[in-house]
């Protein structure tokens, strides 16, 4: 993938050793998965401005405004975009949200490199997203461990069962299940439900894509989820934050 020429190239622009001298770089992070832990809501609402799946979901609301509704509306988190090619994301838009808000921030790109989590922690996020589908079982290793020498939590992301078993290991926090087929962008709530009973209980449990209602959430939490991402429910209204699930 084209990633790997991206992260090159920005290496050769700002190298490592700048960002690890930045301000941001040396703060104290903020737990996500302790908020999940004693949150009500538990969710963890998402800036999005379109997807492959979707196009365009929401171009004008700016990013301070999405995370200052989200968390006055009691999200327990944040998640921004950063992967510009599918997703208009950006590093930029990862440090408008830190400049906003206290909440705890997870940097949601494709991560396949060590260089990245320094990004995440230089440009403001607490927490960062390793996916099992893109990713061998000492990649995930590597990075995670990575991710938990520079403070940051680690979501692990998965979509089936092999990748669960691939991935499970002591260096990660939150274990999330996509509901959302990578490549058919199929989406289902079962498959949460499915695979809930093979993670093991020290992990927080993470349900994310395609949730649309409390109806939902209501029908998760007994199969031990904690946390319920959100993007495009939120952000296709008008002031995303203002305007909570149907
Ligand atoms: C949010 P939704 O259906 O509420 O907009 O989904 C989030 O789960 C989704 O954006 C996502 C994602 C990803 C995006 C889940 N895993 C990996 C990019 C890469």
């Amino acid at each position: 993938i084209d990633k790997r020429k991206e992260v090159d190239l920005k290496k050769s622009i700002i190298p490592a050793s700048q960002l690890e001298t930045s301000v941001l770089f040396n703060r104290p992070t903020i737990s996500l998965a302790n908020r999940l832990r004693e949150s009500s809501s538990g969710i963890i609402a998402e800036h999005k401005r379109r997807s492959p799946s979707k196009a365009v979901i929401n171009q004008k609301n700016s990013v301070s405004e999405v995370a200052k509704g989200y968390e006055s509306a009691g999200a327990a988190g944040m998640s921004v975009l950063t992967d510009g090619k599918y997703f208009g994301g950006s590093l930029d838009d990862l440090l408008l949200a830190r400049a906003s808000v206290q909440m705890p921030l997870l940097r949601k790109e494709f991560i396949i490199d060590e260089y990245q989590l320094l990004e995440a922690k230089a440009y403001g996020a607490d927490v960062i997203l390793l996916i099992a589908a893109i990713l061998t079982k000492s990649e995930i290793k590597a990075l995670s461990e990575f991710a938990k020498g520079l403070n940051l939590e680690v979501l692990l992301e998965v979509h089936n069962e092999e990748e669960l078993r691939k991935a499970i290991m002591p260096s990660l926090d939150m274990l999330g299940v996509n509901n959302r087929n990578l490549k058919s962008f199929e989406v289902s709530l079962e498959t949460s439900k499915n695979l809930s009973k093979l993670i093991p209980n020290d992990f927080i449990k993470v349900s994310e894509s395609g949730i649309s209602s409390t109806q939902a959430i209501k029908e998760l939490r007994p199969y031990g989820y904690q946390g319920f991402l959100i993007g495009e429910n939120f952000m296709k209204t008008e002031h995303p934050g203002e305007s909570a699930l149907q």
